[in-house]
């Protein structure tokens, strides 16, 4: 049923247990699964001395008549000695009450298997100490890098993520009475050419983590490494050989295999790919945009799109990934199933045609229990309520003031607001063009009444530094020519991208105290986390219906949503606001309490970590306990790799060297190999 879409693990699990639930025998698998548990060859959860079920059970009922003659406190070090004689090592919990909890659900499954005991055992089995998650193209850091070409959200997201993840590990691994210091490596692209980021360095510690570091390795080639930043679009010739590079500096900071592998955006995703076939570990990928659905039709004109953006390459991989990948997580379900008048990013993998290249008849399914909603949320040390204002950074405030009205124009900001008592409509993107920042600036000049009610402030793009982005440069144009076209000197205030995070969250929680609003326009938003983190503000945000934000916002209750291809309709909406709010301020408090309490119901990150937690339990033991259905698939997409997206990023790099006869990254990288292995068939 199409509302199951996005549940994945809730319907795998009622298919496991059903499948547990057959006869005796079906129950093995899960007995061998707990056997072949260890950490770097310790051995966890069962040892040899259990040969069957029925020693399993026995050896289990003797545990539970234990325990339940000691107290419940009882730390599990006092008898882990005397249950290991029965055949049950560390890993089942820290005390005897968590203990006996663990015991009694395996108990439970051995005599009627039902998919919440299924669900919550797989759960709380030891399985994650060391994650890999990738996002190969720069900048990655933790500072200066925000709101440049290709850097926004998905960097925000996994600095969120691995902080909320290490502290879930953490705490299970604590539960499970063990101890192991868990590993988290983010690894990405090492960009020699740093321009002051601390992109050149290869290990980087995460602020506010202990166990968490940046690892960074460099896209190489027969020539050297590669310096200087290049486009997302522009990275599928050096993944082959960076894979290798990568699995090598792997092992050499967690000197074992990671237990997932989680991939980020599609060059990501393609890595991630390659690794967990090569290290046979669970994957997990994250899209955070898919572009076909970013660029409309950009499968069918093909020809028009690839000399740029090499989406022969990208939707390749994109196709290489989701099919091969354990589970994926969506952070909504209009990026997997669309709305009932548009296409879900994933949906419209199914069945398309790159013309002269290739028809894909069966994409992949959105109905495949690999799908599984997880939603973000935003760091909430950062982005907290205007209301909260003993926590409020009112030391942020002179600079904030002169950010958004100070008569000078600099690198910073450019343009004056001549009236200071309006109400700021508020936005802030990479100066993408599928952003639409230049379209607000329209929207906003062509409505008189609208330049009346509020002022405008923008953040996008950089003024200090002229951009080696091409579309950035084209919207950088566009913005100047439409502000004078519309005479939006004194109305505007156009500042240049914005890295401080924290002063960010403050910078939201102004634009309250103006009553103003935080207006997303773009043409197509895959998630929104900047919605988040004005909603999260209580800044009431009126946002794009196209993508995540349709989902986010609950129109008229939780915010108001706007079609940027109408945009007169759009403009009469935000006049429609703020008219109403200065008739009844009332109004405005109601958008702002609408989206706070949608963000503390459905996006926050604990949410988050716990459930990915659990994802990778249930399909670590699905992924065991399927291996021989999927390798057909697999295969099949060995071959689709070989023949096809080689030849592809071959084509792009000729392309790009203008069929000079140089050996590309893709053909330097598989004569290595060849001369190292001696066989083609190592590149996978
Ligand atoms: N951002 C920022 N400064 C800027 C522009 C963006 O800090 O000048 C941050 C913004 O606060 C958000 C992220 O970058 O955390 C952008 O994420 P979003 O999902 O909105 O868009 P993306 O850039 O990923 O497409
Ligand atoms: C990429 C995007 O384009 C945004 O819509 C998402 O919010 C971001 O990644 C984080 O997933």
């Amino acid at each position: 049923m199409s509302k199951s879409i996005g549940n994945g693990v809730q319907f795998l699990n009622r298919h496991l247990s059903s499948k547990l639930f057959q006869d005796k025998e079906s129950l093995y698998p899960l007995l061998n699964f707990l056997k072949a548990h260890n950490y770097k060859g310790t051995t966890m959860m069962l040892n040899d001395r259990i040969q069957s079920l029925r020693g399993l059970q026995s050896a289990l009922r003797k545990a539970e008549e234990y325990l339940v003659s000691i107290p419940e406190d009882t730390p599990s070090s006092e008898f882990n000695h005397r249950f290991q004689e029965l055949g049950l090592e560390k890993g089942w919990g820290d005390t005897a009450k968590r203990v006996h909890d663990t015991i009694h659900l395996l108990l439970d499954l051995l005599e009627a298997p039902d998919p919440a005991s299924l669900e919550k055992f797989l759960g709380t089995i030891p399985m994650m100490f060391n994650v890999v998650i990738l996002s190969p193209h720069g900048y990655f850091a933790q500072s200066n890098v925000l709101g440049y070409p290709d850097t926004g959200g998905q960097v925000v997201y996994i600095l969120d993520q691995v902080r909320a993840l290490e502290n879930e590990m953490l705490l299970r691994i604590k539960q499970q009475g063990l101890d192991i210091t868990p590993k988290i490596l983010i690894v990405t692209r090492l960009l020699p050419d740093a321009v002051g980021t601390t992109c050149g360095q290869r290990l980087e510690k995460v602020i506010g983590t202990e166990h968490t570091d940046i690892l960074r390795v460099p896209f190489r080639t027969e020539n050297g490494i590669l310096r200087k930043w290049i486009s997302r679009f522009d990275v599928w010739p050096y993944l082959e050989t960076y894979t290798e590079d990568v699995a090598n500096e792997l092992m050499r900071e967690m000197q074992t295999k990671p237990d997932l592998i989680i991939g980020n955006y599609s060059d990501g995703n393609l890595v991630a790919t390659l690794l967990a076939h090569k290290l046979g570990v669970t994957q997990c990928t994250i899209a955070h945009a898919l572009e076909k659905t970013k660029y409309p039709n950009s499968d069918i004109y093909l020809d028009k799109f690839d000399s740029q953006y090499h989406f022969s390459c990208q939707f390749t991989a994109d196709l290489i990934a989701m099919n091969h990948t354990d589970f994926i997580i969506t952070s909504t379900f209009q990026e997997i199933a669309g709305s009932k008048d548009s296409v879900g990013q994933y949906e419209s993998h199914i069945a398309f045609t790159l013309p002269d290249l290739y028809r894909v008849v069966h994409g992949i399914d959105v109905f495949d229990p690999k799908f599984n909603i997880v939603s973000p949320g935003a760091d909430m040390t950062v982005y907290f309520p205007y209301t909260e204002t003993d926590k409020r950074l009112t030391a942020f405030h002179s600079e904030i003031e002169e950010l958004l009205y100070s008569d000078v124009e600099n690198d910073e900001h450019k343009f004056v607001l001549k009236d200071r008592n309006k109400p700021i409509i508020f936005s802030m993107a990479r100066l993408d063009r599928v952003k639409n920042m230049t379209g607000l600036v329209e929207m906003y000049g062509k409505n008189a009444h609208l330049k009346d009610l509020a002022n405008l402030v923008i953040v996008a793009g950089d003024h200090g530094k002229e951009s080696k982005d091409r579309e950035e440069q084209a919207e950088f144009k566009r913005m100047y020519s439409l502000i004078e076209e519309y005479k939006l000197k004194g109305h505007i205030r156009w500042i240049s991208a914005q890295m401080n995070r924290v002063r960010n969250g403050e910078l939201y929680r102004y634009i309250c105290d103006t009553k103003g609003a935080f207006v997303q326009p773009a043409f197509y938003e895959a998630f929104g986390l900047t919605v988040i983190e004005a909603m999260t503000c209580g800044l009431p945000t009126i946002a794009t219906c196209h993508g995540g934000p349709a989902e986010i916002i609950v129109n008229g209750v939780s915010g108001l949503h706007i079609d940027p291809y109408h945009s007169d309709k759009a403009a009469d909406i935000l006049v429609n606001f703020f008219q109403k709010c200065s008739e009844d301020p009332s109004y405005w408090d109601k958008m702002s309490e609408g989206g706070l309490k949608r963000i503390y119901e459905k996006y926050t990150w604990k949410l988050y970590s716990e459930r990915l937690m659990t994802l990778t339990g249930v399909y670590g033991f699905w992924k065991y306990v399927s291996n021989l259905e999927r390798r057909e698939t697999r295969r099949y997409l060995e071959m689709f790799y070989a023949l096809k997206y080689r030849s592809l990023v071959l084509q792009f790099h000729w392309r790009l060297t203008a069929r000079t006869p140089t050996t590309s990254p893709v053909q330097w990288g598989m004569k290595r190999r060849i001369q190292r292995e001696g066989e083609v068939s190592a590149a996978l």
